[in-house]
C-alpha cells in the first residue's frame, strides 16, 4: 500500500515536471544572452536542485533555485541578476539567475535537468548545422507552434521582433524579446481552453 502511494507520488512528481520548459533563448546579444524556461502545469514547483548545463550535457553544471508559480518564468542569464532586470524592466515576479558561465555558442544546446538529474527539456541549435532555423543574435527565439515545445525541434522556432504575438520588446541595449512572459500560441491557448473545459465538466 505504502510502496504503490510512493509509487503514485514520484509518477504525479515525474508527470509535473515535464511541465517545465524551455520558451525562450538568445544566444548572443547586445547585452547578455538568456535562456527561459516556464512551468506551463497547473501547479508550482520547486526548482531546487534543478540545474541547466549547455552541450556538454551535465546535471548539475548551473544550478536553479526557487519556486516556479504556474505560468511563470525563469530567466539564467550571462548578465548579472541586476543588469538583466534593469536591461529588460523586469519586475520580481521572474526568476533570474545572473551570472552563468555555461554560455551558449552559435550553435549549442540547451539541457535542462529536475533534482534527480533527469534531463526535463532539450534545445539543440545552430544554422550551420540545421540551416535555415533560427539565428538568435540581438532577438530571441520562441516555439513557433504549441509543437515545438518540449520536442526539440528548432525548425519550428521563429525570432522575435516587436510587436510579435509573444509581446517581444526592445531591452534598453537593442535586444528584442520577451524574456520573463510566456504567451501562448493562438493554438496553444485554444487547446489549453478546451482542455479546462473538459477538466472542468470532469469535476461536476
Ligand atoms: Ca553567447
Ligand atoms: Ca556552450
Ligand atoms: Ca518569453
Amino acid at each position: 500500500m505504502m510502496k504503490a502511494m510512493i509509487l503514485a507520488v514520484s509518477v504525479t512528481a515525474a508527470a509535473a515536471n515535464a511541465n517545465i520548459r524551455i520558451t525562450e533563448y538568445m544566444y548572443s546579444g547586445t547585452g547578455g544572452e538568456f535562456i527561459e524556461i516556464t512551468n506551463l502545469g497547473h501547479s508550482a514547483i520547486d526548482l531546487t536542485g534543478w540545474s541547466y548545463d549547455d552541450d556538454s550535457r551535465t546535471p548539475g553544471s548551473v544550478m536553479l533555485s526557487g519556486v516556479l508559480g504556474r505560468g511563470r518564468s525563469l530567466i539564467l542569464t550571462e548578465d548579472s541578476e541586476a543588469t538583466f532586470r534593469a536591461a529588460w524592466g523586469l519586475g520580481l515576479n521572474v526568476l533570474v539567475v545572473g551570472n552563468v558561465t555555461h554560455n551558449l555558442g552559435r550553435a549549442d544546446e540547451i539541457n535542462i535537468y529536475d533534482a534527480g538529474a533527469n534531463l526535463i527539456d532539450r534545445l539543440t541549435y545552430g544554422d550551420q548545422v540545421f540551416p535555415g532555423t533560427i539565428r538568435t543574435q540581438g532577438r530571441s527565439g520562441n516555439p513557433g507552434n504549441p509543437g515545438a515545445i518540449g520536442t526539440n525541434d528548432i525548425a519550428s522556432w521563429v525570432l522575435s521582433f516587436v510587436g510579435d504575438s509573444f509581446g517581444s520588446w526592445t531591452s534598453t541595449r537593442g535586444d528584442i524579446g520577451n524574456p520573463g512572459t510566456h504567451i501562448p500560441s493562438p493554438g496553444a491557448a485554444a487547446l489549453l481552453c478546451i482542455g479546462g473545459l473538459v477538466a472542468t465538466r470532469r469535476r461536476r
